[in-house]
């Protein structure tokens, strides 16, 4: 089992070193406003444009193209360009419209090659828990959590370990989950095209702000073809609250690239129902505190109130840690669509994750723990 980290090849140095900038546009003002979120990123692009101007430092056709976008506006219309700097550097622009008149998103480096999934010579081990569908009870998709072998060979979380593989750079950790999470969902997608699995891959809100993190993500996405919106990034509200702009044109530029959002820990700490409103996402996932203490009538009133709000919304609800089968006829009286929990199935290796998918084509009435 190696244990180093794979190599830094010299595209993603440079990537690295370019940062990431929010991006937002607004028609009415003819505005697009960059602000710098990584360590140096051409710092000459940082600040307010008028369109014209900011095209002028561009090359070629991208700057026109990128007008002609931005100009035509629109719902929900998908901004994802390649600009090509007058110094001869590519940049990602990646986000959308989140009204006719306003859209926002990053900038970023973009990779020349994508580097090769860094797949086997990753120390860090995903293993896969079930998401299960609360209305027919099969597994619906996986989130893929982070696992180290110990001394014995045994995987165990961070928090497991003597050593903890904090050293571990946390982009390495993101990429290494994101590619071992992608190769898994290609595996299904290919394997079991009817079952239409998804799979959920947890970043950090500072995942976000690194250009190789949304290259990859992006790069991902386009290698499928997976079902739509298969390949999902858990992301906890927490970074909202450091800077909301900043977290909205992030989470819009994720979409963009064809990932799916689903935040997690919702109602944990401090919940923004303003964020909730502002982020282009597919679904939530119920705290596994609140879900756990499910019984109590205020608390139930709580859990009802946010699998109606999010349905509203048009998001989809999981209740997390749900460990006993008791749980679950509250769960779907609520109208909660998804569970996760050690109820139904502890988080398992790639192969026997298969395994379950294997016996769920068989079956048609299949049980998890069976
Ligand atoms: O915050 P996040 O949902 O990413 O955390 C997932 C973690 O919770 C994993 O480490 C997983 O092993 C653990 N977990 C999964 N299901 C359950 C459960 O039913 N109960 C508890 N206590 N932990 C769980
Ligand atoms: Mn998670």
């Amino acid at each position: 089992m190696p244990t180093s980290s794979p190599p830094r090849t010299d595209a993603e140095t440079a990537l690295e070193a370019a940062g990431v900038c929010v991006w937002e546009w607004s028609s009415d003002d003819n505005r697009l406003s960059l602000r710098r979120r990584g360590p140096n990123l051409e710092s000459d692009l940082e600040g307010d444009w008028r369109l014209e101007d900011f095209i002028q430092t561009l090359e070629g056709l991208s700057g026109q193209r990128l007008a002609e976008r931005l100009k035509a506006g629109g719902e929900a219309t998908r901004l994802d360009l390649t600009l090509m700097t007058g110094g001869g550097k590519r940049l990602h622009f990646l986000g959308a419209f989140s009204r006719p008149d306003r859209a926002q998103g990053l900038l970023f480096g973009a990779a020349q090659t994508v580097a090769a999934p860094t797949g086997e010579n990753a120390p860090v081990e995903a293993v896969y828990q079930p998401i299960i569908r609360l209305s027919d009870g099969r597994i619906a998709g996986f989130e893929a959590l982070a696992r180290w072998r110990d001394g014995e060979g045994m995987l165990r979380t961070a928090g497991a370990l003597d050593s903890t593989p904090g050293e571990m750079a946390t982009r390495e950790l993101a990429l290494s989950m994101l590619d071992q999470a992608g190769s898994a969902l290609a595996d299904w997608t290919h394997q079991f095209p009817e079952l239409g699995v998804f799979v959920q891959v947890n970043l950090t809100g500072a995942d976000l702000y690194r250009a190789t993190v949304m290259e990859r993500v992006s790069a991902l996405v386009q290698s499928g073809p997976f079902p739509p919106r298969a390949f999902r990034i858990e992301l906890t509200e927490q970074m909202a609250l450091r800077d909301f702009n900043a977290g909205v044109a992030a989470a819009t530029a994720l979409q963009a690239s064809g990932a799916a959002l689903v935040l997690d820990d919702f109602g944990s700490g401090h919940s923004s129902l303003a964020w909730l409103a502002a982020i282009p996402a597919t679904g939530i996932k119920l705290d596994a505190q609140l879900v756990q203490m499910a019984g109590s009538p205020r608390i139930d009133t709580i859990l009802k109130s946010m699998v109606e709000l999010a349905h509203d919304l048009g998001m989809t609800v999981t209740a997390e840690g749900v460990e006993t089968l008791d749980r679950v006829e509250f769960l779907k009286e609520i109208g909660c669509d998804y569970a996760q929990g050690f109820a139904y199935a502890y988080p398992m290796e790639k192969s026997k994750a298969d395994r379950f998918l294997i016996s769920q084509m068989r079956l048609g009435d299949f049980n998890v723990k069976s």
